[in-house]
């Protein structure tokens, strides 16, 4: 089932969405049973950003029927806490390294795609124009040709395979990937979170009050992953493939096979699984198990 990606050589087409499965607290927590059978064939950081954040202020989360609404803020330890404390044990985890950053500004993206250039153990780099949860005043992952002029302007700076991962907050998806190919891209991802918002619920029986109902997230807005939005991903995986030359990580809302099966019948090249390792953090494995049953056993078939 080993699949090529951007030079990169995978044992399976799944891995996981940025931010949704940190491997150094599993490891903490499981030891080196982790490293066995890592649940993922690549496995991509939380988002980095130059500076340290603290993220944004509580509450980060919000259940919906069937989703998650999440306005975490990006919280990390910046650039240089990356690179000097993360990294190193990342690099021993038994598959490659792709770390995701997001800047804001041009200028911040170039700084962060050198220094990833610079960091042997990383094996790609995902940049994030997508995230749903900052006001950066840079909206260029939603204008193609910001986009492109931002993408055109970090190319030169990394031989690495770049991956830009696509908002799917925009009036045209498959026009940002394109601009995101033109530019240099080896790779597109998508989709990150869809923007939603949930209000601070009523007591029962309480008469609403328009003018006192609040975000129930500290942030404000947040962004929708889970199943509520795996049939909006496969609409926009199959647009953008359709329209490009580069390979396309295809995710949102997966949970099994059938999931990852569709998305790669559209013409995604990897899967990544989000929301679904935080209720199972081995769901990697199983679906990755599920798309490569293994040769069928002699008793299996028809006689
Ligand atoms: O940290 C977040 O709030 C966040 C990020 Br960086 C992202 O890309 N997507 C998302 O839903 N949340």
């Amino acid at each position: 089932m080993s699949v090529a990606f951007c030079g990169l050589t995978l044992t399976h087409p799944i891995i996981n969405g940025s931010g949704t499965f940190d491997a150094l607290a599993a490891r903490k927590a499981f030891g080196t049973a982790l490293d066995e059978e890592f649940p993922f064939a690549a496995y991509v950081s939380k988002t980095i950003t130059l500076e340290p954040r603290a993220g944004n202020p509580p509450p980060r989360l919000w259940e919906t029927p069937a989703g998650l609404l999440n306005s975490i803020g990006l919280p990390n330890k910046g650039l240089q806490g990356y690179l000097a404390e993360d990294l190193p044990e990342l690099a021993s985890l038994p598959v490659p390294v792709i770390t995701n950053v997001m800047g804001s500004s041009a200028a911040e993206i170039a700084e962060l795609v050198q220094a990833c250039d610079a960091g042997a153990e990383i094996a790609a780099i995902e940049l994030n124009v997508s995230c749903p949860n900052v006001k950066t005043g840079l909206d260029i992952g939603a204008d193609p040709r910001q986009l492109e002029q931002v993408v055109r302007a970090v190319r030169p700076l990394t031989g690495k395979p770049l991956i830009v991962k696509l908002t799917p907050n925009a009036a045209d998806v498959a026009a940002c990937a394109l601009a995101a190919q033109e530019g240099g891209a080896d790779a597109v991802s998508l989709i990150n979170t869809l923007r939603a918002l949930a209000l601070t619920p009523l007591s029962p029986g309480a008469r609403s009050e328009p003018r006192l109902r609040r975000p129930w997230l500290g942030g404000g807005t947040g962004g929708l992953s889970g199943p509520a939005i795996r049939a909006v991903a496969l609409a926009q995986v199959a647009a953008v493939a359709e329209r490009v030359r580069i390979p396309v990580i295809g995710m949102g809302g997966v949970s099994c096979a059938e999931h990852a099966r569709d998305l790669l019948d559209v013409g995604a090249r990897l899967v990544a699984v989000g929301t679904e390792s935080f209720r199972d953090p081995v769901a990697g494995a199983r679906i990755a198990r599920e798309l490569d049953p293994g040769p069928a056993s002699p008793t299996s078939g028809p006689a």
